[in-house]
């Protein structure tokens, strides 16, 4: 029989990559997707026939028993979230909705359907916040800075909460910033991209931004669903940072996307009052020793490598829109 894994968040970036890894695994997938009034595949279109999509949402914990009673996986990964930070000052309550009591709706259901399932929480980088300590691990004390970093560490704790409480095979990985040419428009590196690709392709003049000087640890999103699965798949459930360890400023990846187009970022980056957060994560930089040493888990893709492969990608996409 083949292992039935359930995602929620399947439409989400990390999701589709996770479901490519889980199929190529020889796993039967179930997705489960939220009600909305158009559909949003566009991520896992190139593989919707080989996946079971079902309804269901974070929000509606019956909703969650259903799934798992009718599909019996015997791994959950939630990926579900309310995922862009500064959207999370904005709307804090459903923030903490989805991404805090979220994790603890599906743990229940999942308690209380069949506790032998093994889950995967996505946690953040997020959670340490004003950093206590560099680089960032396991035991480096959170310091959340914005309503999506708070939900996150409770996700976190809940996770460990029921780990312990009801001896579940419960794991949570801390991840650094991920990224692909599938990431969502908002998100920096993404915007930076595509935004460089309209420029070159004369769509666009010119990018605004925010704070050049945060410093994130940015990897390659398909690298990362790796580690996820690596994490349930051990005797023990644990808790993982999975990174780079290398950090770059905003404005070095700007550098990189700009120089990539053959462009000068000084002719066409605007700083943007409107995209300075309340309160700002100045500088992430993972160390993912344990991941490494405990679940062999290696980043493949260089810094550069993934800048370039998000500009050529959003400039061929963009070409093909306007062919
Ligand atoms: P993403 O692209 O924003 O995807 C989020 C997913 O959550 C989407 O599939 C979305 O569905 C789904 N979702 C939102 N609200 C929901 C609800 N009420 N019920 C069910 N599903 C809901 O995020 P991502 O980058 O793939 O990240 C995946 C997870 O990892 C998130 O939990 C994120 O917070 C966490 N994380 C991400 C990073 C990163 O750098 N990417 C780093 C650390 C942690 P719709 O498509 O319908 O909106
Ligand atoms: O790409 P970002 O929006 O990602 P952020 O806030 O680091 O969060 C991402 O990574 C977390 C893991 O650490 C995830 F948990 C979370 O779900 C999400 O995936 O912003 C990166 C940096 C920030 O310091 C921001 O202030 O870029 C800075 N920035 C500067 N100008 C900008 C902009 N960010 C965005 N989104 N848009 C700008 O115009």
């Amino acid at each position: 029989m083949p292992r039935r894994a359930m995602i929620t968040g399947i439409t989400g970036q990390d999701g589709s990559y996770l479901a490519e890894l889980l199929l190529a695994n020889g796993y039967e997938v179930i997705g489960m997707v939220r009600r909305s009034s158009t559909v949003n595949f566009e991520r896992i279109a190139h593989i919707q026939d080989q996946l079971t999509l079902v309804p269901g949402d974070i929000l509606d914990e019956v909703s969650m028993i259903q799934v798992l009673r009718e599909h019996r996986p015997q791994e959950v990964y939630n990926l579900a979230a309310q995922s862009f930070v500064q959207t999370s000052w904005s709307q804090p309550v459903l923030t903490g909705e989805v991404t805090a009591m979220g994790v603890t709706r599906i743990l229940d259901a999942i308690r209380l359907t069949d506790p032998e399932i093994r889950f995967y929480q996505a946690s953040s980088s997020e959670m340490f916040g004003k950093v206590q300590e560099t680089p960032q691990l396991e035991s480096t004390p959170f310091y959340p800075r914005s309503p999506y970093g708070v939900a996150k560490v409770y996700g976190h704790w809940i996770t460990v909460n029921y780990r312990e409480s009801y001896h579940m095979h419960a794991s949570s990985g801390i991840l650094f910033n991920h990224e692909s040419p599938r990431r969502g428009l908002e998100f920096l590196p993404r915007k930076v991209s595509h935004g460089v690709a309209r420029i070159k392709l004369g769509l666009d003049k010119e990018l605004r931004l925010g704070n050049l000087d945060a410093k994130r640890d940015w990897g390659y999103a398909g690298d990362y669903v790796r580690a996820m699965w690596a994490m349930l798949q051990q005797d023990e459930p644990q808790d993982y940072v999975v990174a780079t360890g290398e950090t770059h400023s905003v404005r070095e990846l700007c550098e990189v996307a700009f120089d990539r187009a053959g462009l000068e970022m000084a002719d066409h980056v605007v700083i943007d009052e409107q995209f300075l957060r309340p309160a700002e994560v100045d500088l992430l930089v993972g160390d993912a020793t344990k991941a490494r040493e405990k679940i062999g888990w290696e980043t493949e893709m260089s810094f550069e490598g993934l800048v370039q492969m998000m500009v050529d990608a959003d400039i061929d996409l963009l070409a093909s829109q306007t062919r």
